[in-house]
């Protein structure tokens, strides 16, 4: 399978800040263990950052017909970005949303996703293995274990 693995705002400086919250591990190394990962499970990742929401509607848009599925962390455009929701449901490519903080658990703006209606499932609070169990999903539900 092929994956496209994006992460929204603030999201490159995993390991550098807030490590209470999301942890010791950097944006470089998360890319690399979910590559080995699907390398392992012979399939194919590419991981794509910005800050950008432009950026990331226009990544979306590209899957479209490249990827089998996305797996994506809106960052904060989750709680706002309609234009994301728009995008996802304009591409005929399956994504689960993974958010590695228990977002249930902060601040009441985080509880809502306007981005989630249009994906497969949501996980949370898993921290970076939220981001494998969204491909172990996608692999299980094609046949590849
Ligand atoms: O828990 C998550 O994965 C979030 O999507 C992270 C977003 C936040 O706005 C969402 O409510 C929940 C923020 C990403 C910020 O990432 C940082 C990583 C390291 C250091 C500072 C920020």
């Amino acid at each position: 399978m092929k994956f496209l693995i994006i992460n929204g705002p603030n999201l490159n400086l995993l390991g550098k800040r807030e490590p209470g919250i999301y942890g010791e591990n950097t944006y470089e190394s998360l890319c690399k263990r979910l590559k080995d990962f699907a390398a392992a499970h012979d399939s194919q990742l590419d991981c794509f950052q910005s800050n950008h929401e432009g950026a990331i509607i226009d990544a979306i848009h590209g899957a479209d017909g490249v990827y089998d599925a996305i797996v994506m962390n809106p960052g904060a455009f989750t709680h706002y970005s309609y234009a994301i929701l728009d995008a996802l449901k304009a591409v005929d490519v399956p994504c689960i949303e993974v958010h590695i903080s228990n977002v249930h658990q902060r601040e009441e703006f985080r509880h809502k996703s306007v981005t989630a209606p249009a994906c497969v499932g949501q996980i949370c609070g898993l921290g970076l293995y939220g981001y494998e169990a969204a491909i172990r999903y996608f692999l299980e539900e094609n046949g590849r274990p």
